[in-house]
């Protein structure tokens, strides 16, 4: 799987291109922008989101020429926060997510009411509120109408709600390299779970608290996952994408 981006900084192969890349990286303010993926029923998912997970309505795009439908929705406005892209494609209704892709997560001050206000309007969630396995921050995962996972994780105020994309990956220290070099992400934190068998790394451009950021997870001894066709694809400020991992 290759780039989808213009601007593509892969070929900057010698060792005093990649040293400009840094630099460059290091001045520009550089964040995430999007995370763009694919719905069967963009009105089924508005509704889901604006109702249950309380992220507004940013703007909306046809494209009939190309057949597809964009909206945008998140909780604060693009300019100053990383919000979500969804892709509407004219007459497909269903996509294979695969496993790849693991979740988003949102923080929010209380994740028993959340869970509870998602119950009453009828959404699916696949794992009760309670500590993390393994840790004590108190976290809950629901299911959007697509099937695509978000963690609620209970924090204080953010101006980021919308704070991790959770992407599985077969080499963790590929993966890190890859997003330093390339994107010029920070490995924030890196933290081993030998009891329930996994290693994640968080990247990404500034503090957890205040910003979004990927969150690579390796599961010992798995180095392929099944990529689907609904994608969670990461846009980053100006002009680069990546999809969910370098292989
Ligand atoms: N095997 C897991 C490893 C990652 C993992 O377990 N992450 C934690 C959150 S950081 C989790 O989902 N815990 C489940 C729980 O506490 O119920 C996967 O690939 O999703
Ligand atoms: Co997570």
């Amino acid at each position: 799987m290759g780039f989808n981006a213009t601007g593509n900084i892969a070929h900057a192969s010698t060792s005093a291109a990649q040293e400009n890349v840094l630099e460059w990286v290091k001045k520009d303010k550089r964040r995430m922008l999007h995370v763009v993926y694919r719905v069967g029923d963009l009105d089924r998912t508005i509704k889901f989101y604006t109702e249950c997970l309380g992220m507004k309505l940013l703007r909306r795009r046809d494209i009939p020429e190309e057949r597809y439908t964009n909206a945008f929705l998140g909780y604060g406005p693009e300019d100053s926060h990383f919000v979500i892209e969804l892709t509407y494609n004219y007459g497909v209704d269903k996509y294979d997510i695969g496993a790849g892709f693991g979740h988003f997560g949102i923080a929010v001050e209380d994740v028993t009411k959340t869970v509870d206000l998602i119950k009453a309007k009828g959404g699916k969630v696949t794992r009760e509120p309670g500590p993390v396995k393994g840790g004590s921050t108190v976290i809950a995962f629901i299911e959007d109408p697509d099937g695509y996972k978000f963690e609620l994780l209970e924090r204080g105020p953010t101006p980021e709600p919308l704070c991790q994309v959770m992407l599985r990956v077969g080499d963790l220290d590929r993966s890190i390299n890859f997003y330093e070099k390339a994107f010029g992400m920070e490995l924030l934190r890196k933290r081993d779970n030998p009891e329930y068998k996994y290693t994640i790394a968080m990247m990404g451009y500034g503090p957890e608290d205040k910003n979004a950021v990927l969150e690579l997870t390796y599961n010992y001894g798995v180095s392929e996952y099944d990529k689907g066709n609904g994608y969670a694809q990461v846009e980053t400020f100006p002009f680069f994408s990546f999809p969910r991992n370098p292989s």
